[in-house]
């Protein structure tokens, strides 16, 4: 008789062949509704499972790892930011915590560089003017945008993202800035010929466009404070693709109301699934419903980390991608 296979709790509906994958290898719970789970239930996974497949939309806090049940002992994110995860508490359980790192740094990049473009060269703005028959012919001085070439673009978190983001800005023209904890290595600053500002304010005063690429932790929640945020120049746009809690999002929501700041393109939002209403009000905004990695090709790769994961933990090996407390 061959080992018994460990049960395996998936949280949300994944690409089917990741799904098939798994209940040929675990003894897989999968969620056919897709419905989120509730705390409720979330905590009923956490009792009877051996490993749970959480994704951004599971709270996975305190409260509910102190009900985990003995036999849990992997909490195998679908996703990359792990602030979904009380990381520590789960760890003083003695509880593992793995991501899907490397799997969504393309399409999350790729996704940035949209946003970028879309906000100062009015994208929104013409799909909507052609949607309503607002378009009566060309006209030399309608529809003008803001050019990206020769603009400054200031990078907050030069990990896997932020570096991806940059090779792709500097194709387009854009002198690369960027903060981060620790400097890059020198052979990548200079491959991007990116600037190092140890100050995020004086890099943030200075930048013609800013995009976001730390994650979420509490020592970045609202890094872009109101304070921050009015250091931004009036003529700057800011995008974000990493987490809505990195800005102080009512402070942004003021400042783009006012004309203070030009513009922002925002994939993430600080109440996720909420937008806050006065947002979509604006005109100098466009906004996306958290869609930065999601491709078909990104989701199954991540559905083979989450797999590779839990089977090397399983045969008793240090999973691949493990979070520890200390990394955040
Ligand atoms: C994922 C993300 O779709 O991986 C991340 O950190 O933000 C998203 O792109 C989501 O986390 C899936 O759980």
């Amino acid at each position: 008789m061959g080992k018994k296979k460990p049960v395996v709790v998936v949280t949300r509906k994944l690409p089917e062949v990741v799904e098939t994958r798994m209940r040929e290898l675990f003894e897989t719970r999968l969620n056919e509704s897709d419905r989120p789970y509730t705390q409720a239930e979330l905590v009923e996974a956490m009792r009877t499972a051996d490993v749970v497949v959480p994704t951004v939309t599971d709270r996975i806090d305190g409260a509910v790892l102190s009900q985990a049940g003995p036999n849990l002992k992997l909490i195998a994110n679908f996703g990359n930011g792990v602030d979904n995860i009380d990381v520590l508490t789960a760890n003083n359980r003695g509880i593992n915590v793995t991501n899907t790192p490397g799997v969504l740094t393309e399409d999350t990049a790729d996704m940035t560089m949209a946003l970028m473009l879309a906000v100062p060269r009015r994208l929104s703005a013409g799909i909507q003017a052609l949607a309503n028959n607002e378009w009566s012919g060309w006209s030399p001085t309608w529809m003008l945008g803001h050019r990206i070439w020769g603009k400054r673009l200031g990078i907050i978190g030069m990990g896997r993202i932020g570096q991806a983001v940059a090779r792709r800005a500097k194709a387009f023209g854009m002198s690369i800035h960027y903060h981060n904890r620790r400097r890059v290595p020198t052979d990548v600053e200079e491959a991007l010929e990116a600037t190092y500002w140890e100050s995020l304010d004086q890099m943030l005063a200075r930048m013609d466009v800013v995009s976001v690429h730390c994650p979420h932790t509490p020592g970045t929640f609202h890094l872009l404070s109101a304070r921050r945020l009015k250091l931004l120049k009036k003529d700057a746009y800011i995008v974000n693709t990493a987490r809505g809690e990195v800005i102080d999002e009512n402070a942004l929501i003021r400042l783009l109301e006012n004309n203070e700041l030009a513009g922002a393109g925002l994939d993430v939002f600080e109440h996720e699934p909420a937008v806050n209403p006065k947002l979509a009000q604006l005109e100098n905004v466009v906004l996306l419903p958290h869609m930065g990695s999601a491709t078909i090709e990104g989701r199954i790769e991540m559905g083979e980390k989450v797999i590779i994961n839990i089977k090397t933990f399983m045969d008793g090996h240090r999973p691949p991608d493990r979070v520890l407390p200390s990394m955040l």
